[in-house]
């Protein structure tokens, strides 16, 4: 084996959706925040997002999280996301996943019924409760950082589709949320290809002219996810395909997204106080989310969000790369 860099791994999947679980081999990236790191990472380690998410080792919807130590005093651990896409200040079911591999791994002290572990992100601190039994993470629920609803009613022109209505909504990314019925498009994964080149024309509409900037952090910026909204959705029972940049959907119910539509739905009046909103992903897996607090970001009414879902853990591996592979950071096909 002539491998110069050997990365250790616990894979997971969050209601269908991957997190590759990065426990070891990276060592700690210089920064004195998760938001510094992120910053360091996208600029000098970007390879090695590409190798992990990247064909062969990866594919093209493939995500994951990179394990640090915590940049808090009271934190478990320091969470980088990475996907095909870049590096996400936050991911909620990259957090779930992360939170099952640390309970089964016996990676934090595992208490039962609950385990709680915090964890330090480029958003800000997320908690993870992890409902445990038998020493099986059963389910978990994140108490997200703030999200807040950005705007409402917004309009832009994007080619090929016309003026397009949308809501701006933030829970840990940036959110488009429109309705699908609106578009003339069926919520049916068999047309899954017009919906898909659908979001990527919006987000490239709105990031054109109506790019978001986080109230409180201008580091967190652009919208890279457009939410469609099943027509037949109700005010506390969505469903939603998400499309998300460069090209794929995700299979989970999203957990930012879903903090994000929590709060428009809040910001539209169609939920009350901590009134549980059912998401359904495309794949028609759930997340139940809910307002706990009230806040603000900058100058607008926030909430913040809890989310519960499951994750199972799927394998371990350690990723090698051999120095005479040709693809040192995989490909895109
Ligand atoms: O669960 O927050 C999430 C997420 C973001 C992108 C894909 N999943």
């Amino acid at each position: 084996m002539r491998s110069n860099t050997i990365i250790s791994a616990i894979d997971t999947h969050t209601e269908g959706m991957p997190t590759r679980v990065i426990t070891g081999g990276v060592g700690t990236i210089p920064g004195d925040t998760m938001a510094a790191r992120r910053v360091y990472f996208a600029e000098h380690l970007d390879g090695l997002r590409k190798l992990l998410v990247n064909e062969p080792r990866g594919h093209a919807s493939m995500s994951g999280a990179i394990l640090q130590p915590a940049t808090t005093d009271d934190g478990h651990y320091g969470v980088l996301f990475i996907e095909v896409s870049g590096l996400l200040p936050m991911c909620g079911h990259g957090t779930i996943g992360v939170a099952t591999a640390l309970v089964e791994a016996g990676m934090v002290p595992v208490t039962e019924p609950v385990t709680e572990i915090r964890l330090d992100t480029p958003a800000g601190r997320v908690v993870a409760s992890v409902a445990v039994s038998g020493g099986h993470a059963d389910s978990v629920t994140l108490r997200n950082v703030p999200a807040y609803c950005d705007s409402l009613d917004n309009e832009v022109e994007v080619p090929g589709l016309g003026r397009v209505r949308y809501d701006m909504a933030y829970g840990g990314n940036f959110y488009a949320i429109t309705d699908l019925g609106k578009l003339g498009l069926p919520f049916d994964r068999a047309h899954k290809d017009r919906i898909l080149d659908a979001g990527l024309r919006i987000m490239a509409a709105i990031n054109e002219s109506q790019r978001p900037v986080h109230l409180a952090d201008e580091r967190i910026a652009g919208c890279k996810h457009v939410l469609f909204l099943d027509p037949a959705s109700e005010p506390a029972h969505t469903r939603h395909a998400m499309a998300i940049h460069p090209g794929w959907f995700d299979r989970s119910p999203c957990g930012t997204g879903t903090s994000a539509l929590l709060a428009r739905q809040h910001a539209r009046g169609f939920l009350t106080d901590d009134q549980v909103l059912q998401n359904d992903s495309f794949i028609g897996t759930t997340f139940y989310a809910r307002a706990v607090e009230t806040t603000t970001v900058g100058d607008r009414p926030a909430i913040v969000p809890t989310i519960t879902g499951r994750a199972w853990l799927t394998g371990t591996a350690n990723y090698l790369l051999d120095p005479t592979d040709p693809f040192p950071e995989g490909f895109v096909f």
